[in-house]
């Protein structure tokens, strides 16, 4: 039988509900996003000249892990390997590595360290199935290596993960999307055969049983996967093209990046407002879901301050309205027109996110809920009831420009 992760990784996870996504690498020092390699059909000889020129000597694990403390972030996954097949830390299975670098050190488990130390904030690490470098994967033909030579090195990097960084709360695979045609274009992303999840799983739930594995396949999820994962879109929508509009019965993750890039991309300055990304925040919420917001550092180590400004602002709206967030469970009082809910264990959170008058109407709400007030200080909020309708009056002076969270008890 496949296992999945334990309860009490599942709990934790579910609990969590808010992370930070990390796309660093050499690709950074283009600033054209983590793509840039095929988009731009950079031959991997060239591609590798990025790695002499790769010293991020501002990088601070630290001060990222309090980062992502300060926005309420509960957990960071962090990139070990993109497509572009360098790895971010120091594994014994490839010279493709940082350590090989100017920069010498290990990322990742400068990060693993932080993260124990800070205590609030768990590490988890994305994995790319896909690899536009590694000779057994892209150049099998020319190199002789053969596909288990990939599935040995892929294999036993998740096992290095596991067994050399503590604590691991969550991995991330990626690059492996079966509804996603091969072309001309495209045809070294074929894989050269099955990456075997049920052995590759195996290694996780054998040295970190309470990490939850994703596998952002764009597709129903496999047995022993633990997430349904929904890229840059709410579940249920699809806006982006890739994501499956059945909603299946799985702890759910949303991620999505605050501009339009998961690597840094130097042109792109369409950032969402800190308003916007509450509102995903939350709206993943009241569907059950995690929300795993992405930051692409820049090649010297830094997380923009566009993006740190907009994640603190974040955590200071957590600070006063965690308790609508953290450990709470799919609304059970219907959305409505710029409302949405979560709750708690027979706690409703009403959050309004737009306003169309003074009052808030909500259906269905159950017969026990007798009296409302505001999470923020306790302000008694003016209820009326018809059967199961309730009208909410919430005059301006108490509303928050971001999210107006309100207790129905
Ligand atoms: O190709 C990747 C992309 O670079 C990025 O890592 C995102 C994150 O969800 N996933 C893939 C596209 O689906």
């Amino acid at each position: 039988m496949v296992s999945q992760v334990s309860q009490k990784g599942l709990n934790w996870f579910q609990d969590a509900r808010f992370g930070m996504f990390i796309h660093w690498g050499i690709y950074s020092l283009i600033g054209r996003g983590e793509w840039v390699m095929h988009w731009e059909q950079i031959p991997v000889p060239k591609y590798e000249k990025l790695v002499p020129q790769f010293n991020p000597v501002d990088f601070d694990a630290e001060a990222w892990v309090q980062l992502a403390a300060d926005a309420g972030q509960k957990y960071m996954v962090i990139t070990s390997r993109h497509h572009d097949g360098f790895s971010m830390y120091d594994t014994a299975l490839s010279d493709y590595k940082i350590t090989n670098s100017p920069f010498q050190r290990d990322p990742l488990a400068e990060l693993a360290e932080a993260c124990a130390k800070n205590g609030q904030v768990k590490l988890g690490f994305y994995a790319s199935l896909l690899d536009w470098h590694h000779p057994a994967y892209r150049f099998r033909e020319q190199s002789g290596l053969a596909w288990d030579d990939y599935l040995d090195f892929l294999h036993g990097q998740i096992r290095e993960l596991c067994t050399d960084y503590g604590e691991v709360c969550a991995f991330w695979f990626d690059g492996d999307w079966p509804r996603h045609k091969i072309t001309e274009e495209n045809a070294y992303f074929e894989a050269g055969g099955s990456f075997e999840y049920e052995k590759l799983y195996g290694i996780i739930r054998e040295f970190q049983p309470d990490a939850v594995i994703h596998n952002n396949r764009h597709d129903e999820p496999l047995p022993g996967e633990d997430v349904q994962g929904f890229e840059q879109d709410l579940p249920g929508e699809n806006t982006a093209g890739f994501n499956t509009t059945t909603v299946y019965d799985l702890p759910i993750e949303v991620c999505m990046t605050i501009n339009n890039n998961w690597g840094i991309h130097f042109e792109d300055e369409n950032h969402k407002s800190t308003r916007r990304l509450v509102h995903n925040l939350v709206k993943s919420a009241s569907l059950g879901g995690n929300y795993l917001l992405n930051v692409g550092p820049t090649a010297e180590g830094t997380i923009l301050p566009e993006h740190a400004r907009r994640l603190r602002e974040m955590g200071v709206w957590l600070k006063l309205n965690g308790q609508a967030v953290y450990g709470t469970r799919q609304g059970l009082i219907p959305p409505s027109q710029g409302v949405v809910t979560t709750h708690k264990s027979g706690t409703h959170f009403v959050h309004v996110l737009e306003y169309r008058s003074d009052c808030v109407i909500l259906r269905d709400v159950p017969e026990s809920i007798q009296s409302a007030r505001l999470l923020r200080d306790g302000s008694p909020i003016k209820m009326k009831r018809q059967d199961d309708v309730v009208t909410l009056t919430i005059p301006a002076e108490l509303r928050d420009s971001l999210n107006t969270v309100v207790v129905l008890a």
